[in-house]
C-alpha cells in the first residue's frame, strides 16, 4: 500500500492524549478561571450568564437530577429544547453525575421523537416550553420514560445560589458523554455515540488550532445546540473564555442588529447564511465591521458566495473566511482552513486537524487514491465515534476492520494537503446544513394507502442547498395530488424534512437488482430535466 497516499494532521500534545481528566472535571477547572466574566447573553431579552452563574446552575441542576430525580452514573437523559443559555448548565449537569445527555431535536414530531426516545430509552426528559406537550405526548406510552421535567421548573433559582464544595461523580473518559442522531450514509437516524474523551480531545485541538479566537472575541452560534456543530461552539466556549450570543431562532433583523449591537467579532455558519450575508438588501443597513472570522461547514459553501461575502463584508477590513468538514460520527470536525491563523485556500475545507488520519479511496474498487484524485473520504483516528448505539451492524458498516471511517462523501486533497468536498454518494439530504434521511421520508410516504413505491432525493437550490422532492408511483386507479402528499408528509414531520423540492409522479421507480433506489439515475434525469 503507497502510504505516502494516507495523510496525517498534525500529532495531538502528548499531555492531551494522556489526560484522564472527563469532560465534568475538565470544565469546572477551566470555568473557575473564566468567573465573573459574561459568558451567554440571550439576543432576544439581552439577559445574560456568567461563567460562574452556568456552573453554579448546573451544580444545582445536578444535585436536583441526582436526588430529586434518582439519575445515576450511565443513565440517559433527553434534552429537547430549542437554543436557550440555559443549555450549557444542562448538559454540564449531566457530565457532572456520570450521565449520558441524549439531544433531540426540538422541532420533532411526535413521531420522530418517539423514534429516537425508543433508541435511546432516557428515564428523563427535559423539555424546553415549546416542546413541552410534544415531550408528553411522546413520553406517555414508554414506560421507561419515568419523568418529564420543563427546563424552567428544573432551573429555577438554579442560577442565583451558590455552591461552593460540589464533588462530580467519578467516570472514565472513555465513557460516552452524549449521544447525537445522524442518519450517516443510509438508512433512519442513528444514535452517535460520542465518549468524554473524543470531545476532550476535539475542543482542546480546537481551541489550539484557532488560537485567533481569544477570550476577548464574541462568538455568535446561530447553529441548534442539539447539533454536534452547536454542541462544539459551547464546549470551545466554556474552554476559551469567550462569549456567546445565543439566538433561539433566526430572524433577519434580529440576527443582523445582534451581530452588530453584540459586537460579535466571530460567526458559525452553514452556507445558506453565507448567501444571505453575500445577497440580502438588509445587511447593507447594519454595520458588522466588528466581525473577523467567519467558520462555515456542515453543507457545500459555493467559492461565489465565499468571495461574495468577504467582498461585502470584508469591505477595507481583514474578515477571514474558513471552512470546516465533518461529520457527527467524527465528533465534528476533521478537517479545517484557517489553522493557526495561516491563509484559507479558497474553496477548500482546509486541512486535516491534529490526531485525524484521511485517506481517499476509488469508488468502484476500493483502492488508495493519491494527490488530486477524487474519490471517497476516509477518516481515522481517536475522535472517531464509538459507534452507534446499539446498533454494531450499522457501526461496521460504516467503520471497516482497520479503523477508518468511510464518510460517503466525495473528495480531493491537492499537493498541499488541502481537502475539497466534491458530491456525497451517501443517501444523506442537507437542507440548510440540517440532515434530512431519504429513507425516512420514503418509509412514511409508503405508509399512504395511494402510494405505491417511492424515492426521495435532494433537488439543488442555491439558498438551502438542497430541497427534499419525492419521486412517487402512484396506486393503480388512485387519484392523488402533489398537493395531497405535500399535506400527508408536513402533518408528520419537522419543517426541514418537507418536501420543498416537490414532488413528480412516475411510472417505476429505478432500481439495481438487489432492489436499492438508484438515485443517482433520479439526480441525473433532474440535471437533464428530463422530467
Ligand atoms: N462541505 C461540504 C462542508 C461540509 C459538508 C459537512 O450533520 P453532519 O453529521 O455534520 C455536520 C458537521 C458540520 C461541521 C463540521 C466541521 C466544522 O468545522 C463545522 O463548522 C465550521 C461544521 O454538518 O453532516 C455530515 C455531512 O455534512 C456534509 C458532508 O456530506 C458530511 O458527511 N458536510 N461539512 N464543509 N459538505
Amino acid at each position: 500500500m503507497a502510504q505516502e497516499n494516507i495523510i496525517h494532521g498534525p500529532p495531538i500534545p502528548d499531555y492531551l492524549l494522556n489526560s484522564k481528566s472527563n469532560l465534568s472535571q475538565h470544565f469546572i477547572r477551566l470555568i473557575m478561571e473564566f468567573g465573573n466574566n459574561t459568558a451567554m447573553v440571550d439576543a432576544h431579552n439581552e439577559s445574560s450568564f456568567t461563567f460562574k452563574n452556568i456552573l453554579n446552575a448546573s451544580f444545582n441542576i445536578a444535585n436536583t437530577l441526582k436526588y430529586e430525580f434518582g439519575i445515576q452514573k450511565d443513565d440517559i437523559v433527553g434534552i429537547f429544547s430549542e437554543n436557550t443559555i440555559l443549555y450549557p448548565s444542562l448538559v454540564l449537569a449531566v457530565w457532572h453525575i456520570g450521565g449520558v445527555c441524549a439531544l433531540f431535536n426540538p422541532m420533532y414530531t411526535t413521531k420522530e421523537l418517539t423514534h429516537v426516545l425508543n433508541i435511546t430509552k432516557p428515564k428523563l426528559m427535559i423539555a424546553s416550553q415549546m416542546g413541552l406537550n410534544i415531550a408528553k405526548d411522546s413520553s406517555k406510552p414508554l414506560h421507561f420514560v419515568k419523568y418529564v421535567c420543563p427546563i424552567d421548573i428544573l432551573c429555577n433559582a438554579s442560577i442565583i445560589e451558590e455552591y461552593t464544595d460540589f464533588v462530580s461523580t467519578p467516570c472514565d473518559n472513555n465513557q460516552t458523554c452524549v449521544i447525537l442522531f445522524s442518519s450517516g450514509t443510509t438508512g433512519l437516524p442513528k444514535g452517535v455515540e460520542l465518549s468524554h474523551k473524543s470531545i476532550f480531545l476535539m475542543v482542546s485541538v480546537m481551541k489550539h488550532i484557532n488560537q485567533m479566537v481569544t477570550k476577548t472575541d464574541t462568538l455568535m452560534g446561530l447553529v441548534p445546540m442539539f447539533h454536534g456543530y452547536g454542541l462544539l461552539i459551547i464546549c470551545l466556549c466554556l474552554s476559551i473564555g469567550s462569549k456567546v450570543v445565543v439566538l433561539k431562532y433566526f430572524n433577519e433583523e434580529l440576527f443582523l442588529k445582534s451581530l452588530e449591537v453584540q459586537k460579535v467579532s466571530v460567526l458559525f455558519a452553514v452556507p445558506p447564511l453565507m448567501v444571505f450575508l453575500a445577497k440580502h438588501p438588509l445587511v447593507e443597513k447594519y454595520n458588522l465591521s466588528c466581525l473577523k472570522i467567519i467558520y462555515c461547514g456542515a453543507a457545500p459553501l459555493s467559492l461565489n458566495t465565499e468571495n461574495e461575502v468577504i467582498n461585502r463584508i470584508g469591505k477595507g477590513k481583514p474578515l477571514n473566511v474558513f471552512q470546516g468538514y465533518g461529520m457527527t460520527e467524527l465528533s465534528m470536525v476533521s478537517t479545517t482552513s484557517g489553522q493557526g491563523g495561516v491563509e484559507h485556500t479558497s474553496g477548500s475545507v482546509g486541512k486535516l486537524i491534529c490526531g485525524m488520519s484521511g485517506k481517499v479511496i476509488d469508488l468502484n474498487n476500493g483502492k488508495l487514491l493519491g494527490v488530486n484524485e477524487s474519490g471517497e473520504l476516509c477518516f481515522k483516528g481517536p475522535m472517531v465515534m464509538n459507534g452507534y448505539y446499539k446498533n454494531p451492524k450499522e457501526t461496521t458498516s460504516i467503520i471497516d476492520a482497520e479503523g477508518w471511517l468511510h464518510t460517503g462523501d466525495i473528495g480531493y486533497y491537492d499537493k498541499n494537503h488541502n481537502f475539497y468536498i466534491v458530491d456525497r454518494i451517501k443517501e444523506l439530504i442537507k437542507y440548510k446544513g440540517y440532515q434530512v434521511a431519504p429513507a425516512e421520508l420514503e418509509s412514511l410516504l409508503l405508509t399512504h394507502p395511494k402510494i405505491k413505491d417511492v424515492a426521495v432525493i435532494g433537488l439543488p437550490n442555491p439558498e438551502a442547498g438542497e430541497l427534499p422532492m419525492a419521486f412517487v408511483v402512484k396506486n393503480p386507479n388512485s387519484t392523488l395530488s402533489e398537493n395531497d402528499i405535500v399535506q400527508f408528509v408536513n402533518k408528520n414531520v419537522s419543517a426541514q424534512k418537507r418536501l420543498r423540492g416537490g414532488v413528480r409522479f412516475v411510472n417505476s421507480i429505478p432500481k439495481n437488482p438487489s432492489g436499492k433506489i438508484l438515485r443517482r439515475v433520479l439526480k441525473d434525469l433532474i440535471k437533464q430535466s428530463k422530467l
